[in-house]
This record gives C-alpha cells, structure tokens and sequence, in this order.
C-alpha cells in the first residue's frame, strides 16, 4: 500500500517561508513500517495528482481549504480515496466531507492508525472522532518524510497544545477547547537533540504555560546550546528572572500578540490581560536587554480603529525596533467566537470567505464600525508596506541590544526581513485556490 501525504498551499504556487509540516512527521510515525509514503508539499513544488497511489491524505487550514478541495476533487477523479484532517475540517466536516472520502476530527494520534486499517481494508469510515484528546507523551515525529525537501533550516519542535487565553478570533480555543497538554521536557529535548539542527522554533501557540513549566522547559533547554524562537504572551514579562533564563537557554526572538493599542479593543477581543499586569513598553524593553527580538503582531478592525488605526502600530513596531512585524485585517475564521458574532450582527461580506472565489488575501471579510472594508483592507496593507521599507529595516537593525547584538541575530535579522518583504507582496491581492481547474471542485 502507499499512502501520498499532500500539503496544500493558499494557491498553486511557490513559497519562500515554507517550514517543515509537523503533522506529516507525526502522521509518518504512526504509519506502519510496511506502508510506502511520500509527501507533497505544493509550497516546493507542484502536485503530481496522476502518480499511482491508494490513499491521498492531506492537512487543510481555513486559507488553504478551498485549494485542498480542488486538489482532491483531482486526486477522487483519478479514483484515489482522500482523507482530510487538521483545523478546517474539524471546524467544518460537513463542507470537508463533501470533497473527501474521510475526515478526521482533532488529533491524529490515536486516530491515525484505524484510519489505515480501514483503508487497507477498503472500508474507509466518513468521519473519524472526535476522540478524547491523547496524552502527548512518548510522541516520536519521523522527520524521514521530509528527505531531500528544501525547507527552511528550522527545527520545528511542539512542546504543548491548547491555551490558557481565549482570546475572540483565535482558533486555538475553538480546537482544544480548555484542555492544555504538554509533553515531557525530556521528549521534547530528546527530540532536539535527534534533529541535530543549531535553530529551533517550539511552535506552540503559547509556550508560557506557568512558571514551573516555563523553569523546567528554559533549564533543560540550556545545555542543548542551540538557539530559538516562540510564540509568547506578553504576561510572561512580568517576570525578570524568567525572560532571563529564556535568554540563558537560547531564545533569540519571540512572536506576540500585541493585537492593539487601544485597550477598549483589548477588551473586546478578551485580551484585556495583554496590558493588565505590564505596560507594552516595560514588556519590549525587559525582552531586548535580554537580548531577545520581537516579532510583533497587530489586528485591525475591532470598533475602535477608524482609518487612522494604522500609522501608530507601525511607528510603534519601528521605534522599538521590531526584528519583524505583521498588520492584519481582523478575519472571523470558523468555530471562533468572533465568526459567530459578526454573522449574528449580519456584518460579514461573505457567508465562507475562505470558499468564495471573490475573496482575495489580505482582504477584509466583514464590515467594521469605524472605517469601510476597503480602508481596513488598504490600511493594513499600507502598514506592511511601511513597516517594511528599506529605511525601517536599516532604522530597526540599529539596535546593539537585541538584533545587532551578534552578527547571527544580525544575519538571522537580515534574512527574515527580506523574505517578509518579498512575501508580503506576493500573496497580498491573491486568490485562494487556482481560478480554473478545468471543471471547478468549488462553485460559489
Ligand atoms: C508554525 C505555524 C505557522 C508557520 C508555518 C508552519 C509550516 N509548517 O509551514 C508560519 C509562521 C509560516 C505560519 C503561517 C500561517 N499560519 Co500558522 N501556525 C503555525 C502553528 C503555530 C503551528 C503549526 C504546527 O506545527 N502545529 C503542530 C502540529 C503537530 O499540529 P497540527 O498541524 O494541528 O496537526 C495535528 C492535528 O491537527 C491533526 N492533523 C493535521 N493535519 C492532519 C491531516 C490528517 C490526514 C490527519 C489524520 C490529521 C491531521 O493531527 C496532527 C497531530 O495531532 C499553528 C498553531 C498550532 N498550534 O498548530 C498555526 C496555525 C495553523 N496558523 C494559522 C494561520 C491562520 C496561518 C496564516 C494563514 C496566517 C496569515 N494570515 O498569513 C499563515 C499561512 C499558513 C499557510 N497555510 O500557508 C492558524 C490556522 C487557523 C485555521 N482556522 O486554519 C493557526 C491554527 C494559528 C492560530 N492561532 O489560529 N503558521
Ligand atoms: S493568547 Fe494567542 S494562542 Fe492564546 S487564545 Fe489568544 S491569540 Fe490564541
């Protein structure tokens, strides 16, 4: 038997950023030895759909939905069966089921290996779980699936899942609901150290969890000697010595979510906390004399921000020197609070942007109070554009105490700038999925 793992892009066409797709390691792992498998990953190159195999399998987010759709209503014209996981189809496993022969509700763990059986024995079930979520420990992603692939440099580490926020638009919340699990430390440093490689991104949505986890993850990360990059929320600056320690341990950059600088919007998009227990600036300065870069993200749209929303966050990003920074419309994605909101209050431009060949990406999809969709949409494109500009790239480099503290922050600084830069422009206006697929899969 051979399975054909497929990753889908937003639209068939090459991208720069693309990282090693984690699920498919894991996938791999619980595959049986006997089973030949490959991978695909439209970001890298295009999709072979007439290559002989008996079972395709692929992992579709919101963005890349209507383009994974079109990919197996190919693959299902060929008579190869289709299994779909991931975010989307657990959101949306009725529209999913339309375009695949099984879906998979959550976790593959668990999952994974009766979905196998059943192919092999040519009774592939519609829908697979919801399961209770497994205990993460003992997790072993095979990476052999990614040989010979041109992926970024990165090791892609998961140390936990879920999120003790619960913030509107996130969809972290709408997947694991409350339920927080983490691995032990020693599996995740047991599996840095198989990798072998010098940069690490721990890819959890929030990897401070509680200051005994974070001690006990920083610590064991410090003999590894290697370098790393998180997605953090900012609570975790109210503690000096744990910054410290991140730092100690290799921490290079960190992602957060600052969303906004008005803290009624804060409020609305439940993430009040942001600014409850430390001021932004304190926060920003405690992580760059600790060395450590700042990838910045803002949103745009809650009912504070009228058309002169934009400028401040970029001045703001650029004065404190953001090693990287990302200005986007607010987007209702499935099963998030926020979706249920905006269409309750009848604001959203489209039923399922994510289907719909109108929609393009960076667009606004729903109506905000203070500006037209069209200023939210421009807004945040103007502000990527600002932010980066070859002035504001030399104007940021040019801080000694985090990017320019090492020529490897400098150069690591560097690179991430260009290819934000040319990604930006890429994908800004694009539509999801290919126009035309000969017979189109999706018809909106
Ligand atoms: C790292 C990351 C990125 C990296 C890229 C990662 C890569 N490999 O290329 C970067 C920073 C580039 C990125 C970009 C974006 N990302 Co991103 N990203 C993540 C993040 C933080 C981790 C992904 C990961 O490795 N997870 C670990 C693996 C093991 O988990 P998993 O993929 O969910 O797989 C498990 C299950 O879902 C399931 N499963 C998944 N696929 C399949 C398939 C089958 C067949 C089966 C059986 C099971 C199964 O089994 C797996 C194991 O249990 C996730 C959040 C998260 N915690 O997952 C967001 C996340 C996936 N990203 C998200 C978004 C929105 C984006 C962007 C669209 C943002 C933007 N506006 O541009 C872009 C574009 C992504 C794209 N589609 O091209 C959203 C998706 C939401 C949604 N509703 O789809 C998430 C959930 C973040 C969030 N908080 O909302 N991202
Ligand atoms: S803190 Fe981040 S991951 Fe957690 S709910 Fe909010 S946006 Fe989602």
């Amino acid at each position: 038997m051979k399975i054909t793992f497929v990753r889908p892009n937003f639209y068939p066409a090459r991208s720069y950023d693309a990282m090693e797709p984690l699920c498919f390691a894991i996938l791999k792992s619980l595959t049986p030895p006997d089973i030949e498998t490959v991978l695909y990953d439209e970001r890298l190159e295009s999709l072979p759909v007439d290559e002989p195999t008996d079972l395709v399998a692929m992992t579709v987010e919101t963005y890349t939905a209507r383009r994974a759709y079109q990919v197996a209503s190919q693959y299902r014209q060929h008579g190869i069966p289709v299994v779909m996981g991931g975010y989307h189809p657990t959101f949306m496993p009725d529209e999913a089921s339309m375009f695949a022969d099984a879906v998979v509700l959550g976790d593959a763990e668990g999952v994974w290996e009766q979905v196998v059986r059943d192919a092999r024995a040519g009774r592939l079930r519609p829908r697979y779980g919801p399961y209770f979520q497994p205990t993460l420990e003992g997790l072993k992603p095979d990476r052999s699936i990614f040989a010979g692939k041109r992926y970024s440099p990165l090791a892609l580490v998961q140390y936990g899942r879920g999120c003790r926020f619960n913030c509107e638009f996130c969809s972290i919340h709408a997947f694991y609901g409350t339920n927080l699990r983490q691995r032990p430390v020693r599996d995740v440093v047991a599996e840095i150290e198989r990798q072998n490689k010098r940069h690490v991104f721990l890819v959890d949505d929030n990897i401070f969890v509680d200051v005994d986890r974070a001690k006990e993850l920083f610590t064991a990360l410090i003999p590894l000697n290697i370098r790393w990059s998180c997605q953090v929320s900012i609570d975790i600056a109210r503690y000096p010595e744990i910054v410290e320690l991140m730092a100690k341990s290799g921490c290079l950059s960190v992602l957060v979510g600052f969303e906004s600088l008005d803290p009624a919007n804060l409020q609305q998009m439940r993430k009040g906390w942001n600014s409850k227990w430390i001021d932004y600036p304190t926060a920003i300065r405690r992580f760059r004399d600790a060395g450590i870069m700042i990838y910045g993200t803002f949103v745009f749209g809650y009912d504070q921000d009228g058309p002169d929303a934009f400028e401040p966050a970029v001045e703001f990003s650029i004065e404190h020197k953001f090693l990287l920074a990302n200005f986007n419309p607010l987007t209702p994605t499935p099963k998030a609070d926020l979706y249920e909101r905006l269409k309750r209050e009848g604001r959203l431009i489209y039923d399922k942007w994510w289907l719909d060949s109108r929609f393009r990406y960076g667009e606004a999809t729903f109506h905000p109070r203070g500006m037209t969709a069209q200023e939210l949409t421009k807004g945040c494109y103007r502000a990527r554009t600002a932010f980066n500009t070859a002035s504001s790239i030399v104007r940021r480099l040019l801080d000694p105490h985090a990017n320019l503290r090492t020529p490897y922050r400098a150069g690591i600084y560097l690179l991430s700038n260009l290819v934000s830069r040319h990604e930006i422009h890429a994908k800004q206006g694009r539509q999801l999925g290919a126009p035309t697929l000969g017979r189109p899969a999706v018809s909106t």
